[in-house]
C-alpha cells in the first residue's frame, strides 16, 4: 500500500512537471526564435503607441504582435519595410514577421481615423547594427 502512494505521488508529480514544461516549450517554439515585441495601439490622448519607440537589430527577425486595447479600431503602417494593416478593430492582436535588412529610423503610424489627434498617432523604429540591451519602454 505503502509503495503504491508513492507511486502515485510520483506519476501525479510528473503529470503536473510534464504538463508545465510543455507549455513552457510550445511557448517559446511558436515564436520561432524572433525577437517578439507586444505593441499597443493607444490613441494620442490616451498615450499613443507602447512602446512608440522600437530598437531593432539589422538582420534579426521580429515579430510585432500588435494588439488594440481600446474601443475604436485602429489601423498600422509600417512603410519602409511595406507593412500594412488596413484595420485592427478593438481586442484584436494583429501579428507581423519581418526581418529589418537596413539601418535608420522609420516611422510606424496609424491608418485609421481614431480620434481628432489620429495624425498624432505616430512612433518609430530605430533599427542600427547592434542594439544595447538597455533599451527602457520593453
Ligand atoms: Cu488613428
Amino acid at each position: 500500500m505503502r509503495r503504491q502512494e508513492l507511486l502515485a505521488v510520483f506519476l501525479t508529480l510528473l503529470a503536473t512537471v510534464g504538463t508545465i514544461g510543455g507549455a513552457l516549450w510550445y511557448e517559446r517554439s511558436r515564436d520561432a526564435g524572433r525577437e517578439v515585441i507586444e505593441l499597443l495601439a493607444i490613441q494620442p490622448k490616451n498615450g499613443n503607441w507602447q512602446p512608440s519607440e522600437i530598437r531593432l537589430e539589422r538582420g534579426r527577425p521580429v515579430r510585432l504582435k500588435i494588439r488594440n486595447i481600446e474601443t475604436v479600431s485602429h489601423g498600422f503602417a509600417l512603410p519602409d519595410f511595406g507593412i500594412g494593416i488596413a484595420e485592427i478593430k478593438p481586442g484584436e492582436v494583429h501579428v507581423v514577421d519581418f526581418t529589418p535588412d537596413r539601418t535608420g529610423i522609420f516611422p510606424f503610424y496609424c491608418t485609421v481615423w481614431c480620434s481628432n489627434e489620429h495624425m498624432a498617432m505616430a512612433g518609430r523604429v530605430i533599427v542600427t547594427e547592434s542594439v544595447a540591451r538597455a533599451s527602457s519602454d520593453r
